[in-house]
């Protein structure tokens, strides 16, 4: 059983926030989850942070590490979410550390718009150099992902003079005002926040263990609807993940993506990749895109840039990113010194470090311990992505090869059982029937190997609860 690695010794929190403590790379659950602690900082919560602001796991941290995090109690957790794809080279790594607190003695702020500095012409440049396409790019600095895709929009309209943007079902873009309307699922993103942005279209898009289209058949119908419902004169720009995050972690048939920018191309319409899950080394390249082929307009980044700290891109064509007018582009922490001099510290680590490899290494562990319980377990439907972002889709027992039905109440049982074990296991899904394994590139084999043995545990439990229930309900 895994309870084993229990260590019940308590421990004082002020040992937890000295400086002393070493965050070893392993589980260690010492209380309750969440701990006396925890809850007595979720009271406080409760009475000044707005509810509609929630919490996966109500265990506050104190210390990260690697692919470990510390809560106040002195509980170690396996961190398989990295803040949903953030900390992807791993918690505190030393020289994005380094490079923040020698940018914050140099200076903090000036504002680019205002007074320039060189920390954003170098991410500009790295950004250049490593997003797909061998042609002259150039980028705008920002702060959050659905700031990227904001403005990214913006850039392509005004490069086409059209108004309006398609998206694909199934797509997450963010939470403001013209994002939300770009998301798939209205609830919780938009359900109440309307009226809603116009001019966003959804597309049908590429979900292969669902639709069994090849990429050129799911390409034929998504055109037709952008061609049919909008018409490619007034279409600005198509947004696409290249693999979808919240979504459920679909990656589209092979030929999809390329299919769908050849006819982008040949419309005049701007295509962009959403890599803010996606990208920065997370999937065994620097881009998903690059797993299919395909050359993007504009790439918007965000999450993983900076490790941890406030950044995103959107980076592109030269001639599309220069259509803008001079000051039309902005905002007051876009593209921040001491982010920048993480992002700057994030390429080089992922260079020096080979963290391409490790994604590639993450990626093959995780298929090989999940491809184990999928053997052992029906309710697991299919196993997916690329690097360190997988998934795995829960489907009601019996019916992966047939109506694959969507198991939410497995997701979120095992997801709770994690979290009572030490593992923070991130859940997705248009039917939130999806765990996803979206660890730092610091996550060791073995706590791959210990993290699984959790999840094992986790599904017999589940199984188990309900055989009982079915066996209560009988009599
Ligand atoms: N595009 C593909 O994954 C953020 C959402 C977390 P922001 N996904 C995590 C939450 O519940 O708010 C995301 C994404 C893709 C855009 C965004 C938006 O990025 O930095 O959260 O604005």
């Amino acid at each position: 059983m895994t309870d084993t690695l229990t260590d019940s010794a308590p421990i004082a929190a002020a040992d937890i926030a000295s400086t002393q403590y070493v965050v070893t790379q392993e589980r260690k659950i010492r209380t309750a989850i969440p701990g006396p602690i925890s809850a007595a900082l979720h009271e406080r919560r409760r009475a000044v942070v707005s509810d509609g602001v929630s919490s996966m796991l109500p265990v506050y941290i104190a210390k990260a590490n690697g692919a470990i995090v510390v809560d106040v109690d002195g509980n170690q957790f396996i961190d398989l979410g990295a803040g949903i794809g953030v900390t992807t080279i791993g918690h505190t790594e030393a020289s994005v550390v380094a490079a923040a607190v020698e940018q914050s003695q140099d200076f903090i702020h000036t504002l680019f718009t205002v007074t320039p500095y060189e920390e954003y012409v170098r991410v500009a440049e790295l950004l250049a150099e490593h997003t797909p396409g061998d042609f002259a790019k150039k980028s705008v600095l920002i702060n959050s992902g659905a700031e990227a895709v904001e403005n990214g929009v913006k850039i392509a309209r005004k490069y086409t003079g059209r108004r309006a943007v398609a998206v694909l079902d199934h797509a997450y873009h963010g939470r403001t005002v013209l994002t939300m309307a770009m998301n798939y699922k209205a609830m919780p993103y938009a359900t109440g926040y309307g009226p809603l942005a116009s001019d966003v279209y959804h597309a049908p898009s590429s979900y292969p263990y669902h639709d069994g289209l090849t990429g050129a058949e799911a390409a034929v119908r998504t055109i037709t609807y952008l061609d049919k419902v909008i018409g490619a004169s007034d279409l600005a720009c198509l947004v696409v993940e290249p693999i979808q995050g919240e979504g459920g972690f679909m990656v589209p048939a092979d030929g999809y993506l390329p299919a769908l920018q050849k006819w982008c191309t040949a419309n005049g319409v701007v295509m962009i990749a959403d890599e803010i899950q996606s990208g920065m080394a997370r999937s065994g390249k620097y881009f998903a895109s690059e797993h299919f082929g395909w050359i993007p307009d504009l790439v918007l980044t965000a999450k993983g840039i900076a490790g941890g700290f406030p950044l995103a891109a959107v980076t592109g064509r030269a001639e599309i990113m220069d259509a803008s007018q001079p000051g039309g582009l902005g905002g007051t922490f876009g593209g921040n010194p001491v982010s920048c001099a993480a992002a700057i510290a994030v390429f080089d680590a992922i260079e020096a470090n080979n963290l391409l490899g490790e994604a590639v290494r993450i990626g093959k562990s995780l298929t090989t311990g999940l491809t184990a319980l999928k053997n052992k377990y029906d309710i697991i439907g299919e196993i997916r992505g690329h690097g360190a972002m997988m998934a795995i889709e829960l489907v009601q027992p019996g019916t992966g090869d047939t109506t694959k039905t969507p198991n939410a109440a497995a997701v979120s049982a095992i997801s709770t059982y994690a979290g009572q074990h030490g593992v923070l296991l991130l859940t997705a899904g248009t039917y939130g029937n999806v765990l996803r394994f979206l660890p730092s590139l610091a996550l060791s084999d073995s706590l791959i190997i210990d993290a699984l043995s959790v999840i094992d545990d986790a599904i017999a439990a589940h199984a188990a609860a309900l055989t009982a229930a079915l066996t209560a309900s009988s009599h």
